[in-house]
C-alpha cells in the first residue's frame, strides 16, 4: 500500500467549533492510525485477519469506552470526542472501527448502564484496557431487522440459567472473551446475559469468505445448554428497548465513522486527480472530475455538520433515536457513494490494494447493512415524522 499522506478536509472550518481537547484527542487518534494502522491494514484485509496487535493502541487512544467514566477504566470523554475517535479509526478501516464500536457501545455500554456495580467493576476495566474483548449477540439466522422475534432463550434452573440458541453475524465473536447476549426468558421478555468464553456448550465459529470488513473477525455465537451464573444477568433494563438503547450509541459512532472513510476516499482521489496526467493535463482539470470532487466535499461537509450537531444534542442528552437513525443512514450512504466515485477517479489503479478506496467501498457494504439497514433507518424516520409505524 502507498504511504499514508492523508490530509483531513475541513471546508467549513468546523475545527473552529471544536474545543482544544477535542482536537488533541482527534489528532492523537489520527497520528496513531497513520503510524500503526495504515501500514498493516491492507495486508490484514487481504489475508482476512483481524490485526490483534493493534488492540493495545486502540485502548491507548481511548477507543474502548471513550465516554465510560474513568472510575471504570473508561476515558470519561464527551460524545463529540467519542465521535471524533470513531471518525479517525474508520478513516483507517471500518473493520477496526467495528471492533471499537462493539467493545464500547455494545459491550461496555450495556454493562455500565444495565449492569450491577459488581458487574461494572469486574468487566469494564478489563474491557477498557483491551485485556478482554467483547461481542454483542442480537442478530439471529432468522431475525435480523426484526430482532424482537428472536428465539434464543433461557430457563431459570434455580441456581443458574440454561441458555440455548444461536446468534449470527457477530463482530469480534471468534476471539471474544465475553459476549453480551440478548435472549428471552420463559415469559418471552428479552434480557441481557454476560456469557464468558470457556462456559461449557458455548462456541464461536468464524464466518469465512466475506468480501467486506475483512480485517474484522465475524462469526456465530452458539449456545447449547450453557449454564450461565445468575449474577451474569443484566438486571437494570429489559425488553427490546435494552439492546436498541445500545444500538443508539453505536449508530451515533458510525455516523461519525463513515465520515472518516469518506474523507480518506476524497483525499486520495483529489491527490491522484492532481497528479495523474491524461491528454496532456492533470485529470483534475477536466470538468467531469471536478464535478465528482466538488460534490464529494459538499456531501462530506454536510455530514460533518450533521454529526457535530448530533454530538451537541447527545452531550445534552437530547438526541432522539430517530435523529441518530437519520445521521447513520445519511452519512453511511454519503460515504459509500463517495467511495464509488473516488474509485472511478483512480481508474484501474482504484481497484488495487495500493490505495485504500476499494477496501473502504467494500467495507461500507457491511456498514450500510449492520446496526439497522438503510431501509430500516428510512422507516424509522418515516415513523417519526408521520406517526405511522411501517413495521407493524
Ligand atoms: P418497537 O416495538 O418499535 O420497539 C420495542 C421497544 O424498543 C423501544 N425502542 C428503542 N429504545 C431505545 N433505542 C431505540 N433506538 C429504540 N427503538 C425502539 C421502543 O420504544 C419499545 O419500547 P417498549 O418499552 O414500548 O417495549 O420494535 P420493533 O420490533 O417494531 O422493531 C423496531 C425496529 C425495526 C426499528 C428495530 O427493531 C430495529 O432497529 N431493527 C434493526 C436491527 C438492528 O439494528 N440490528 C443491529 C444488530 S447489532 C449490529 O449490527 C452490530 S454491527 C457492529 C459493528 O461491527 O460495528
Ligand atoms: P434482513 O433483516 O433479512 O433484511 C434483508 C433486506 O430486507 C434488507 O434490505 C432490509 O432492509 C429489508 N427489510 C427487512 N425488513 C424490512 C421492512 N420491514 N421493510 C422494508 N425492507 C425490509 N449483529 C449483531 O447482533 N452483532 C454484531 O456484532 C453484528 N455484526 C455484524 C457484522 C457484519 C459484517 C454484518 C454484515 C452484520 C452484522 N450484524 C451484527 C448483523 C446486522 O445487524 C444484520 O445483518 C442487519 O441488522 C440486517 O439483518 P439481516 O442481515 O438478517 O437482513
Amino acid at each position: 500500500m502507498k504511504p499514508d499522506l492523508f490530509e483531513a478536509p475541513d471546508y467549513y472550518n468546523i475545527d473552529d467549533l471544536l474545543t482544544e481537547e477535542h482536537k488533541l484527542i482527534r489528532d492523537a487518534a489520527r497520528a496513531w492510525v497513520k503510524r500503526d494502522v495504515s501500514p498493516i491494514i491492507e495486508d490484514a484485509a487481504q489475508k482476512a485477519e483481524f490485526p490483534k496487535s493493534i488492540i493495545p493502541g486502540l485502548a491507548d487512544i481511548g477507543a474502548f469506552g471513550p465516554y465510560i467514566p474513568v472510575e471504570y477504566g473508561g476515558a470519561g470523554l464527551d460524545q463529540i470526542s467519542y465521535g471524533l475517535i470513531m471518525q479517525e479509526i474508520e478513516r483507517g478501516d471500518s473493520g477496526v472501527r467495528s471492533t471499537a464500536s462493539v467493545q464500547s457501545s455494545l459491550v461496555m455500554y450495556p454493562i455500565w448502564k444495565y449492569g450491577t456495580e459488581e458487574q461494572r467493576k469486574k468487566y469494564l476495566p478489563k474491557l477498557a484496557s483491551g485485556e478482554w474483548m467483547g461481542s454483542f449477540g442480537l442478530t439471529e439466522p432468522d431475525h435480523g431487522s426484526n430482532p424482537g422475534g428472536m428465539v434464543t432463550s433461557y430457563k431459570d434452573m434455580g441456581d443458574h440459567y440454561l441458555l440455548n440458541g444461536a446468534k449470527l453475524w457477530i463482530s469480534n465473536s471468534p476471539f471474544c472473551n465475553v459476549a453480551v447476549v440478548w435472549a428471552k426468558n420463559e415469559e418471552g421478555r428479552i434480557h441481557g446475559l454476560i456469557v464468558e468464553r470457556g462456559m461449557e456448550g458455548f462456541s464461536t465459529p468464524e464466518t469465512h469468505n466475506k468480501w467486506s470488513l475483512r480485517a474484522s473477525a465475524t462469526g456465530e455465537l452458539i449456545f447449547q445448554d450453557v449454564k450461565v451464573p445468575k449474577e451474569n444477568l443484566l438486571p437494570n433494563k429489559t425488553g427490546l428497548g435494552a439492546p436498541l438503547g445500545c444500538l443508539d450509541s453505536a449508530r451515533f459512532g458510525i455516523a461519525w465513522g463513515a465520515i472518516g472513510a469518506a474523507m480518506d476516499c476524497y483525499d486520495t482521489a483529489l491527490r491522484y486527480a492532481k497528479q495523474r496526467i491524461q491528454f496532456g493535463k492533470p485529470i483534475a482539470a477536466f470538468q467531469l472530475q471536478q464535478k465528482k470532487l466538488a460534490e464529494m466535499i459538499t456531501e462530506i461537509t454536510k455530514a460533518q455538520l450533521l454529526a457535530l450537531r448530533l454530538g451537541q444534542l447527545k452531550n445534552e442528552d437530547r438526541a432522539t433515536s430517530a435523529q441518530i437513525s437519520m445521521a447513520k443512514r445519511n452519512n453511511v450512504d454519503m460515504a459509500i457513494k463517495i467511495a464509488r466515485e473516488a474509485r472511478q477517479i483512480l481508474g484501474g489503479m482504484g481497484i488495487t490494494g495500493e490505495y485504500s478506496i476499494m477496501r473502504h467501498m467494500m467495507n461500507l457494504e457491511s456498514v450500510i447493512t449492520y446496526e439497522g439497514t438503510h431501509d430500516i433507518h428510512l422507516l424509522i424516520t418515516g415513523f417519526d415524522i408521520t406517526g405511522e409505524n411501517a413495521f407493524k
